[in-house]
């Protein structure tokens, strides 16, 4: 964690070293590092989720690309792996039946939508998780990406929130 007031003074590149393992969209991490100075850590998490209205299909598909599936380890960097690690507790490390549903239900969604599933894991059991993968599997096209940018939003401010104290 550091303090907003030192946040608020890092050279560029060392707010985008903390932003990055956020969410893998430069674009949104350049726009709220140059947003500095924040007056107080609501403004920057308020500013934060406003940058991500306007996320699309083509971030989807940018942010995924340093997602690990559901019950698997990331591919990204370092810092993404070690926060995916700790949002993705409830299906780390379980039984053979949950982690083969999830296994089962990731192959069906990814040959369904062409896209690995997301899903804010922190705060969800695994059971949780596996309802909702099954249930989005009912989704449009339309309908999932608006799902699946809801939980994007939702993971990505959660780990600001992780990385920046008041
Ligand atoms: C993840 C992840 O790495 N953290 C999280 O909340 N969800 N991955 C995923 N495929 O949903």
């Amino acid at each position: 964690m550091i303090a907003l007031h030192d946040f608020n003074q890092l050279p560029e590149k060392d707010a985008l070293t903390l932003l990055l393992p956020c969410v893998a969209i430069p674009g949104w991490a350049d726009a709220l590092a140059l947003g500095r100075p924040y007056a107080s850590r609501d403004e920057l998490l308020s500013t934060a989720n406003a940058l991500t209205q306007n996320w699309d299909e083509a971030e989807l598909a940018q942010a995924l690309s340093a997602h690990p599936r559901i019950g698997e380890k990331s591919a990204g960097s370092a810092a993404e792996a070690a926060l995916s690690r700790q949002e993705q507790g409830a299906v780390n490390d379980r039984d053979g039946a949950l982690a083969q549903a999830l296994r089962e239900g990731n192959a069906r969604y990814e040959a369904r939508f062409g896209r690995v599933f997301l899903i804010r894991a922190k705060g969800r059991s695994g059971e949780e998780i596996l309802r909702a993968l099954h249930a989005r599997l009912e989704n449009s096209d339309a309908q999932e990406v608006r799902a699946a940018l809801e939980q994007l939003r939702e993971i990505t401010l959660l780990r600001l929130e992780g990385v920046i104290s008041e």
